[in-house]
């Protein structure tokens, strides 16, 4: 079974390494890390079969320089993650139309994982949310209350949480809270052996998956 897991690869693996871990993780976030380290590495990622390859770009600029910068990753991923504090005019409606047209997706930021972000912007940026076609938003997985709401605003779209294991969550529950996938990458790129690392992650979140939708079921 493969798990709903996304590989954060902020630093160089194997190409060989990459391509058994994909047995496991069928998507991968490359962001800038990785980007500025070794551009032509790129090559080597893509030539793996994945199901999406998200770059993580954060972008968070006007129209036009936005769609200069994803304009030199089209040929090497599926989706590009924003920022959606920069608003819609003038920012995201050319973005989102931009990836539209060239048959990619976009992710808007509206929680992160870390301490000091502020979740009381978050009336302000689901109103953004609400007037962008995205495909999903990242939402941390270190706030389970966030998901749950995030969730509840907006039912069909996808949702991607970081911040499992370095950053102090727990494999599967995001997902238990609504998420659809968990992003996780020192816990995998920093093991010994990443492979048996991807391999063990992918079947605890199956197990904690089945534990907490069983349970959900026999309330109903
Ligand atoms: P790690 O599992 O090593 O903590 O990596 C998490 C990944 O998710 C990193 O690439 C980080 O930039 C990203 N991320 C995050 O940690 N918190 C957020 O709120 C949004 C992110 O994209």
């Amino acid at each position: 079974m493969l798990g709903n897991l996304i590989l954060a690869l902020d630093k160089e693996l194997a190409p060989s390494t990459l391509s058994e871990i994909s047995k496991y993780i069928r998507r991968v976030k490359i962001g800038y890390p990785l980007i500025l380290e070794n551009f032509s590495y790129l090559d080597d990622v893509i030539k793996i079969h994945w199901d999406e390859i998200i770059f993580d770009l954060k972008l968070a600029d006007i129209d036009n320089t936005m769609v200069l910068i994803v304009s030199k990753l089209l040929n090497y991923g599926d989706s590009f993650i924003s920022h959606s504090f920069i608003g819609v005019e003038g920012a995201l409606d050319k973005l989102s139309e931009f990836l539209k047209q060239n048959n990619k997706n976009l992710y808007l930021v509206l929680s992160m994982s870390h301490k000091g972000w502020n979740d009381s912007f978050y009336p302000y940026l689901r109103g953004v949310a609400n007037k962008v076609d995205a495909k999903g938003f990242v939402v941390g997985a270190t706030k389970p209350n966030m998901i749950r709401i995030v969730r509840n605003d907006f039912k069909d779209k996808i949702i991607i949480s970081p911040g499992i294991g370095a950053q102090g969550a727990n494999i599967g529950d995001a997902i238990c809270n609504g998420a659809d996938y968990e992003i996780v990458g020192r816990t995998i790129y920093e093991a010994k052996d990443p492979i048996e690392q991807a391999k063990m992650l992918s079947h605890m979140q199956e197990v904690r998956i089945d534990e907490c939708k069983g349970a959900e079921n026999r309330q109903k």
